[in-house]
């Protein structure tokens, strides 16, 4: 018998080196409703992208009112590296899926290879392609196109890669039968509920942005609440810790080979050295890395908090530079870690 357009396509997406690919209708995907509630409720903080356009990422056909079928990929990016908690504690954190290339430049590039193989199997048909760059809920979609289940810490989790996948979309207008979405894989763990250092999940399956640490190391551009310093711990750029300690991420059959390749100095990076980047050795370090969107204000606001929250006075020459720092963000974060670290006791790593 022949292969169906959409088996088809999916031998495509797997040729072009997707590790994982399913369909889901464009229709809203039922978790959706929950979105204007959970920006309601605040959890969003100051993402604009998200708080303002509510309406479009809740469904799709608000925007696409041709869709008729989301091809959704995923791609593996783990590495053969440590774990965050398996990391030297004098080093910083920067979160796994930000060492290598930026992904939403890689899964673009695949996406537009993918789309121009697709036309050449199924005829000139209309797409639009997403690599977490615009407003699409992703994770939904994918979950109803069988990607992956939804895991208590909200990270899509599947059977074989965990969740060290990205995600990426093509809105087609190609018909193609979609697949069953996956049955819950949690059961009656809450290993990832439990470690967390900020207390960011109010629910099992529901996360408050505000008090993630991956929001406030990337997404927040001001002052990170004081009150939550202390629980970053040695975080500078994203966290790890709900993946690290899921049963489903401990099996690492998978890995992503050279494309996330993990640049040199990003794995469980020197805090003095990240502490001395200027404006110009900022740009160049994280040309075409994911960390360039925390901008060198943003870093090195994070390092001194976890140079404030490591207990180890070697950081004090360090802080005071950043104290006289130009930007103010700096310099009030380098003041709050002086004083931190002169109250501390020594080695005192309080989320480790
Ligand atoms: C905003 C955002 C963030 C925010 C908020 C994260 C979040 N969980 O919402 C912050 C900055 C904190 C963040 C962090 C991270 N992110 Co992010 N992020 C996004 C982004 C841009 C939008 C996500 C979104 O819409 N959130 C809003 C909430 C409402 O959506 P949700 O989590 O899907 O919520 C659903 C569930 O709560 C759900 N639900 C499902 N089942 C059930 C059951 C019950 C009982 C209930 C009540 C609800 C419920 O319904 C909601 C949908 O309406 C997506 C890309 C995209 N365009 O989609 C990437 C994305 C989700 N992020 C990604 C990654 C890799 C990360 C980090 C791992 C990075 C890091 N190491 O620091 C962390 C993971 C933290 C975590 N535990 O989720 C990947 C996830 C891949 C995967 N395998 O799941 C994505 C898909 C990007 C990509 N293209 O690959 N991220
Ligand atoms: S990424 Fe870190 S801070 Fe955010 S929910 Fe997971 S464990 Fe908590
Ligand atoms: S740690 Fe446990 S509860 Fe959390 S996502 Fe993994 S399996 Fe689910």
């Amino acid at each position: 018998m022949s292969q169906s357009l959409a088996e088809r396509v999916k031998t495509a997406a797997l040729e072009a080196g997707f590790d994982l690919v399913g369909v889901a209708r464009p229709d809203a995907p039922a978790e959706l409703a929950f979105f204007a509630s959970w920006v309601a409720s605040g959890h969003a903080g100051e993402m604009a992208y998200l708080t303002s356009q509510v309406e479009r990422r809740s469904d799709l056909r608000v925007a696409f009112p041709w869709a008729r079928s989301v091809l959704c990929v995923g791609l593996n990016y783990d590495t053969p590296a440590p774990y965050s908690r398996e990391a030297p504690g004098d080093r910083g954190w920067i979160a796994r899926y930000a060492w290598g290339d930026d992904y939403h430049d890689v899964m673009a590039a695949l996406l537009d290879r993918l789309a121009a193989r697709l036309a050449e199997i199924a005829g000139p048909f209309r797409s639009r392609r997403y690599a977490d760059t615009g407003p699409i809920a992703e994770k939904a979609y994918a979950a109803a196109a069988g990607l992956g289940a939804y895991g208590k810490n909200t990270c899509l989790l599947h059977p074989e890669h965990g969740s060290w996948f990205f995600l990426g979309e093509l809105v087609t207008d190609l018909d193609l039968s979609p697949d069953a979405p996956r049955v819950d894989m949690c059961g009656s763990c809450t290993a990832c509920l439990d470690v967390c250092p900020t207390g960011a999940f109010p629910a099992p399956y529901v996360l408050d942005a505000t008090r993630c640490i991956s929001y406030l190391t990337i997404e927040a551009k001001g002052a990170i609440p004081e009150g939550l310093r202390p629980g970053i711990g040695h975080h500078v750029f994203g966290c790890d810790l709900c993946q690290d300690v899921c049963p489903w991420n401990r099996k690492r059959r998978h890995q992503a080979g050279g494309r996330f390749a993990a640049r040199d100095g990003l794995v469980a990076p020197d805090l003095a050295e990240l502490a001395s980047l200027d404006a110009g050795a900022f740009a160049v370090r994280f040309r075409r890395s994911p960390v360039k969107r925390s901008k060198r204000r943003g870093l090195l606001r994070n390092v001194a908090v976890a140079m404030g929250n490591s207990g180890d006075a070697a950081h004090v020459p360090a802080l005071e530079r950043l104290a006289a720092d130009e930007d103010p963000l700096v310099r009030e974060h380098a003041a709050w870690a002086l004083n931190r670290l002169k109250n501390s006791e020594p080695d005192a790593f309080p989320t480790r």
